[in-house]
C-alpha cells in the first residue's frame, strides 16, 4: 500500500504543475476570492485561534447607515444615561481600565455573511455597574455616533456576559468595525452589534425598537 502512495502523490504534483503553468486568464475565481479575503487582514492581525481560522475584522463592504465613522478619541465620551443611580461620561481609558474579557464569537448578518473574530473588551455589566443599575431597568439602548440605535434585554447582557469590545483579532478595533467600541451581541443578528457606541441608556421600555427594528427587523434578533 505504501509503495503506491508515493507515485500517486508525485503524479498529482506533476498534474498540479501542468495546470498551474497553463493559461492563467481562464483560471477560476476561487483564487481571486481567497486573495481578496487575505488582503483584508491587517498587518499583525491574529488569523487563528485554538486551531480554527479567524476571519479578517474588516468586512468586504460597509453597509452602515451613514458609512464608516471616524471618532477622535480626545473628544470621545461614553455616556451612561437613563435608569442609573448616577449618569456618567466615561473616557476611553476609563473603560479600558476594567477587567478584560476575550472570546471568539461569530457575527451573523441578515444578508447571509458571517465573520468569526477574536474579540476583547470589558463586560457591559461592569460598565453599567459604574453608574449603578436601577432596579426598574430591563432594557439597554445603545446609541452610536452615526445616529444608529439598537437595544438588548438587560437580562441577556448580564446572563450571557456580553462584551463591549475595543479589540479584534489582537489589534485595536478598526474604524470599520466601530472604533472605539462595538457591542458584541453574541447569539444575536448583526444589527444588534452597535458600532461606534457613544451612549448606553438604561430603560424600562422593553418594546423599544432601534433603527432596523423600527424598519421591520425582528426585535429578538435570535440566530
Ligand atoms: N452604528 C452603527 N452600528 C451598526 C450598524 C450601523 O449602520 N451603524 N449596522 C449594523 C449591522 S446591520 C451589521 S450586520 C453590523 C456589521 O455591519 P457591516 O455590514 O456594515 O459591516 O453592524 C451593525 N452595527
Ligand atoms: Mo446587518
Amino acid at each position: 500500500m505504501k509503495k503506491i502512495i508515493i507515485p500517486i502523490i508525485l503524479l498529482v504534483l506533476v498534474l498540479f504543475m501542468i495546470v498551474g503553468c497553463s493559461d492563467k486568464t481562464t483560471e477560476p475565481t476561487l483564487d481571486a476570492v481567497t486573495s481578496a479575503t487575505l488582503s483584508r487582514y491587517r498587518e499583525n492581525e491574529v488569523r487563528e485561534y485554538e486551531g480554527a481560522r479567524l476571519d479578517p475584522t474588516i468586512g468586504p463592504r460597509d453597509n452602515s447607515i451613514q458609512g464608516v465613522q471616524t471618532v477622535s478619541i480626545d473628544e470621545y465620551k461614553l455616556k451612561l444615561t437613563g435608569l442609573v443611580d448616577k449618569s456618567l461620561d466615561l473616557e476611553y481609558n476609563d473603560v479600558l481600565a476594567l477587567d478584560a474579557h476575550e472570546r471568539k464569537i461569530t457575527l451573523y448578518c441578515v444578508e447571509g455573511w458571517d465573520a468569526t473574530i477574536l474579540w476583547k473588551g470589558v463586560l457591559l455589566k461592569d460598565i453599567m455597574d459604574l453608574a449603578g443599575i436601577n432596579p426598574q431597568a430591563n432594557t439597554v439602548i445603545f446609541h452610536a455616533v452615526d445616529g444608529y440605535t439598537t437595544s438588548l434585554p438587560l437580562e441577556d447582557i448580564i446572563d450571557n456576559q456580553l462584551i463591549l469590545a475595543y479589540s479584534a483579532n489582537g489589534l485595536e478595533l478598526p474604524p470599520e468595525m466601530g472604533y472605539p467600541f462595538i457591542v458584541v451581541a453574541e447569539n444575536k443578528l448583526g444589527y444588534k452589534w452597535a458600532r461606534w457606541v457613544s451612549e448606553i441608556e438604561l430603560s424600562d421600555d422593553s418594546d423599544y425598537r432601534g433603527y432596523w427594528e423600527d424598519r421591520g427587523y425582528n426585535n429578538e434578533a435570535d440566530l
